[in-house]
This record gives structure tokens, sequence and C-alpha cells, in this order.
């Protein structure tokens, strides 16, 4: 499988290969996969959706993002691994046929692919989208800045030179504004929101725009602390948790906190491996181990939204 694009799941895939590999998985596996264009970046990429799950009508879904931020390989890479994982454990394993069975998984692979693109062609610690707007030189939006929630009122910059440029607008960019219009309308089924980004260890959830606390903020504690206890039962990678502005920064105009505030009442952001010592730049040898625990608490995630 794979072996004509040259893509791997223990390797960073460039973007024609994860394209390409989006197409393969979701042919080999029509009984599970469909795969459909949620938008087109600033670039003119297709913006791939894979849709996981046993067909049923009026299933409950869970939404997973990667590759919002450019440099973050090993989102991406996380992406491509739970979509293995799903086909290949579905009715091998109790867990995952049952999610499968009772849910779907939106799975979008890499958000912003012309970012991703140009780090693997142009600079290797890009972050931002590759947009440029006349009377501008620099170009990029950061994407996890770009939402409507408290946008740009904090720990974002109006510079458009800036790593955490907010952007003209909420949902300026053709990247975000795809993922909030996809989530828009299939509103009615998202039960949760997981968006995963690199590095720090952290498991977190709103508000990262503001020091208020969400109205399920012990549900949404007591569920963190529960699966970054089973990620560390893998490895024992330690991972801290708790709402965005206290436990990393306060950041305004973030997915998660957008996606909470139009009533996902389960919403994350992982922040995968490591803590410093590689950074962005995770060694290759460490996708399978850091894929494998963060399954654990996907699926951890998962099996509570399914049964709450
Ligand atoms: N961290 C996130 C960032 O966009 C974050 C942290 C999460 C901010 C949720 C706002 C909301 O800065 C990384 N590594 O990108
Ligand atoms: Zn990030």
């Amino acid at each position: 499988q794979g072996r004509a694009t040259g893509h791997s799941y223990t390797k960073y895939n460039s973007w024609e290969t994860i394209e390409a590999w989006t197409q393969q998985v979701a042919a080999e596996n029509p009984d599970l996969i469909s795969r459909s264009v949620i938008g087109t970046t600033f670039e003119g990429r297709n913006m791939y959706l894979l849709k996981v799950g046993k067909a049923k009508p009026n299933k409950p879904a869970i939404f997973i993002d990667c590759g919002f931020h450019a440099r973050e390989w090993i989102s991406p890479a996380f992406c491509q691994w739970f979509v293995r994982e799903a086909v290949r454990t579905y009715r091998r394993e109790i867990q995952m046929t049952s999610l499968l069975d009772e849910l779907d998984f939106y799975v979008l692979p890499v958000v912003n692919i012309d970012g991703y693109v140009y780090t693997w062609t142009k600079n290797r610690m890009w972050r931002k989208t590759r947009s440029v707007r006349p009377g501008s030189s620099c170009a990029g939006v950061d994407p996890n800045r770009n939402f409507n929630a408290g946008w740009c009122e904090t720990g974002a910059s109006r510079n458009p030179c800036a790593d955490t440029y907010c952007g003209p607008a909420p949902e300026s960019e053709n990247e975000t504004k795809a993922l909030a219009d996809f989530i828009r309308s299939k509103r009615a089924s998202i039960k949760a929101y997981l968006t995963i980004h690199s590095y720090s260890q952290m498991l977190l959830y709103p508000y990262s725009y503001d020091y208020l606390l969400p109205e399920n903020n012990k549900e949404l504690n007591t569920l963190a602390k529960a699966a970054v206890k089973e990620l560390a039962s893998l490895h024992g990678t330690k991972y801290t948790y708790g709402p965005g502005a206290t436990t990393i920064y306060p950041a305004a105009g973030g997915s998660d906190d957008w996606a909470y505030d139009e009533g996902i009442k389960y919403s994350f952001t992982f922040e995968l491996r490591d803590t410093g010592r590689y950074g962005f730049a995770l060694p290759e040898s460490q996708i399978r181990p850091t894929c494998e625990e963060t399954m654990l608490a996907v699926k951890h995630i998962a099996n509570y939204v399914l049964h709450n």
C-alpha cells in the first residue's frame, strides 16, 4: 500500500505524496472512507477531507484537523496515522469497531497546505498561510489567530509581517473559511472538535482568548486528565492540560475556542511531542511512538463523546 507514491506512515510525506495517499486510502477502503474537497487554498490546492466510518444514517461525528501550522510536521503525520489505524483495526479491535460503527470521523489531513509546501521547498520554519495582499510585502496569516473568537484581542498581531498575524478579518483565509463553513454545515452532527498542533506536550481546551472558563470546565478537565493518563500509559510521555489561556498562553482567534462557541462542547487542541529538544524538527524515529500514544488519547475522547 502506498508504494507507488513513496508514501510512508513513519516518514514525513510531501504534500504531493499526501494528496495521492488521500485518493488511494479512500479507493482501497470504500466501505469506510470517502473523500471530498471542502475548498481550495490561496495558491489553488484542493483541501481534501476524509470521512471515516461505517455508513449509517444520522451518525454523530468528530472533526479532526492537522497541519494548521506549516512547520508542525508531526501533525499531518498523525492524521495519516489515525486514518491508517482506523482501517487497519476496524473489525479487529472492539473499541475502534464500535467507534467507526457509531461515529464518523471527519479528518482534514492538512489545513494549511500552501504553508506546508513552503516548509518543504523554501523555509522549514514557516508557520502561516501563504496569502498575499496588495499593499503588504509580507505573506501569510496565522490560521490559528484567524477565527472569530475574540479575534485579534490578545496574543495576536495586526502586523502582517508577524508570525501571529490575525489577518485583515476573521476567516479572511480560504483555508480557515473552508474549515469553518464545513463545520457550520455539519454543526448538528459534530460532537467534538480536535485540532492537532506541536510542540509542548499539552492538551488544551477553551478558552485561550479569555481567562473565562467554559461552562463544562469541570467535565473537560476530568476528560483531559483521563486522556493524558491514557497517552502516558504507553511510553510515559507527560502532558500538561487545562484551559489554553493559563496552560500555554492567552491567544485569540483559535479554532478550538471558535468551535466551542459554535456549540461543540468537546473542543481540544493537542500539542504533540516534544517539549523543545527537537521542537518542530521532531525526528522521523519519533513519528511512530508519538502517533501511537496520541491514538490512545484520541480514542479515549472519542469513546467518552460517544457515550455522553
Ligand atoms: N500553539 C497554539 C498556537 O496557535 C493555541 C496554541 C491553542 C493558541 C489554542 C490558541 C488557541 O499558538 C501552537 N504550537 O501553534
Ligand atoms: Zn500550531
